[in-house]
């Protein structure tokens, strides 16, 4: 009979699972007993918040959770920083841990790996946190992760298992349960928005991260309505490249708010309005027209902003409902692609001259390789791309600018979306400061085979809290960091790793990086020639 462990992994299979990615400690080989017999692979990082940070990447891309094996204690306080960035960014993630014997938990008498209660540590990060006590409750506990990633707002799910669990043997086969439908919105509310849309002389839309796959649909709703569309920045690639209703920029600017304030009419979809949308001057957004809203989490209908119309909903259910609803109906085209180009040319003069800098090296990536995947730490071309950057299709583009914020996110979360969108490149931009984070996550990356091009903007320090000290007149003390040689370390990792010279150079290294198994390390020093080039 299969331990509670060997059946896990089993029961993962059954629902999709093909990658884990984990560190494994005594406390969880159990888990791994029953591996090699299915065909999930293993990958295994050189910290748990790397783990954690790769599944959130793959989950990003590929749309499906991600899954990770930590052991009891410091594997899950290492994990909890990932957990936070996946909270905050509504990202689902399976954190499957390992805790002390039944027997011994809470007791305090100094066993390995033990905390007060790692649950409650936890539990502030997660959806939810739940220790299995009885290894036949596994199949239902397991299923109520998935509902919440599959029908709910995704987030984070811990499910510690004991040591006396995890090795208990347990019957019965591994199959998955039916998950519930996802929620459709109140035909009722459908019919009053359509009207509302409908009737609309300035609508406008604004798309977050909860409607990114809604994307197709939303493109049809917006040509019909004639709305144009600000996507957040988990939101970017809802509409395509140069599509003539897309906006750039972000909702805190003055030209935003001035085309906020005169919609009649504002559809606001799987967005919580959040304050890091708005780099650099956040703002309370005021909106004087009718609001919709959807969203697949109630508490996000009534956050911030009373809608109008609230519609607790599944984004593409919603959309769809919308599209039927509306019909045939068709504004007169021209009045939102004229607003929308309008809009874009305020915006572009209003943002700060690095963006200019930092779109030519956006542009230069995508140019060299047109379907990439960008998974971006907090650097100065990452909020600069935020506001400018036109990404190639929706779960393409995101970063730890948003939400909870975390340096050193970017190359575990690219290493993860090339493995959940393996035939697609995949770039991680970076700084000198958040990649030292998360360095030795190269060689998990090469270890794995995982090709990602790995652009460093150096500007050696913390370049973005030196400008802001500056800025208020506070001694620039801790900001100025020794950088190493990034181009020795990266090849002693068995990188391929290089420092191009000129605009010509770096299209070329971006172009080989996706030919080859093992990460490209792309150096570019602020005060490179390459930098001149980008600024001229
Ligand atoms: C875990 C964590 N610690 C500290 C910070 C504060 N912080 C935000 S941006 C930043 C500077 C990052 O430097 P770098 O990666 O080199 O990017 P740059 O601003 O220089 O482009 C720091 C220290 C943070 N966001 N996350
Ligand atoms: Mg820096």
């Amino acid at each position: 009979m299969p331990t509670c462990g060997e059946h896990l992994v089993k029961l993962l299979e059954a629902y999709g699972v093909e990658t884990i990615f984990g560190i494994p400690g005594v406390h969880t080989v159990e888990l791994y007993r029953g591996l090699e017999a299915t065909k999930i692979r293993h990958i295994t990082p050189r910290h748990e918040q790397g783990a954690g940070f790769m599944a959130d990447g793959y989950a990003r891309a590929s749309g499906k959770p991600g899954v990770c094996f930590i052991i009891t204690g410091p594997g899950m306080t290492n994990i909890a920083t990932a957990m936070g960035q996946a909270y905050a960014d509504s990202i689902p993630m399976l954190v499957i841990s390992s805790v002390n014997d039944t027997t011994h938990l809470g007791m305090a008498q100094g066993r390995l790996h033990e905390l007060p209660s790692q649950r409650n540590l936890i539990a502030g990060v997660a959806a939810f946190s739940h220790t299995l006590l009885d290894p036949g409750q596994l199949p239902e506990v397991l299923a109520r992760a998935f509902a919440v990633f599959m029908s709910a707002r995704p987030r984070p799910v811990h499910i510690e298992i004991p040591l006396d669990v995890i090795t208990a043997k347990m019957a019965g086969k591994a199959r998955a349960w039916p998950l519930p439908s996802r929620p459709a919105p109140d035909p009722k509310r459908v019919a009053e928005a359509a009207k509302l849309l409908g009737a609309a002389k300035n609508p406008l839309i604004i798309a977050g991260g909860g409607a990114c796959d809604a994307a197709q649909g939303l493109q049809k709703l917006a040509e019909k309505l004639d709305a144009p569309v600000f996507t957040t920045i988990n939101g970017k690639g809802v509409l395509p490249p140069g599509h003539r209703l897309a906006l750039a920029g972000n909702l805190g600017m003055d030209a935003a708010q001035d085309e906020l304030a005169a919609s009649d009419v504002v559809l606001a979809l799987g967005t919580e309005f959040g304050e890091t949308e708005m780099y650099p001057a956040a703002r309370p957004i005021v909106i004087k027209g009718k609001l919709i809203r959807v969203d697949i989490d109630p508490l996000q209908l009534v956050n911030q902003l009373p809608a109008d119309i609230a519609l607790f909903a599944d984004s593409t259910l919603a959309v769809q409902a919308l599209n039927d609803a509306i019909g045939t109906h068709a504004a007169k085209p021209g009045k939102g692609e004229a607003r929308a180009a309008g809009l874009r040319k305020k915006i572009a003069a209003a943002l700060w001259p690095a963006c200019k800098i930092h779109g030519r090296l956006l542009e230069a990536i995508s140019k060299a390789l047109p379907q990439v995947v960008i998974a971006g730490d907090q650097t100065e071309p990452v909020y600069a791309a935020n506001q400018t950057y036109e990404a190639p299709g929706p779960r393409s583009y995101f970063n730890s600018s948003t939400g909870y914020g975390t340096l050193g996110y970017g190359l575990p979360a690219a290493i993860g979306a090339k493995l959940g969108q393996p035939d697609r490149p995949a770039v991680c931009l970076i700084g000198d400061g958040g990649l030292q984070f998360s360095l030795p996550e190269l060689a998990s990356a090469v270890e794995a085979q995982v090709p990602v091009a790995v652009v460093i903007w150096n500007n050696t320090g913390y370049g973005e809290i030196k400008a802001y000290m500056r800025d208020r007149q506070i001694p620039e003390i801790g900001v100025d960091i020794y950088t190493p040689d990034f181009v020795t370390i990266a090849k002693g990792l068995g990188c391929e790793a290089v420092r191009p010279a000129n605009m010509a150079a770096l299209h070329d290294e971006l172009v080989k990086s996706a030919k080859r198994k093992v990460p490209t390390i792309i150096e570019i020093k602020a005060t490179d020639s390459l930098a001149r080039e980008l600024a001229s």
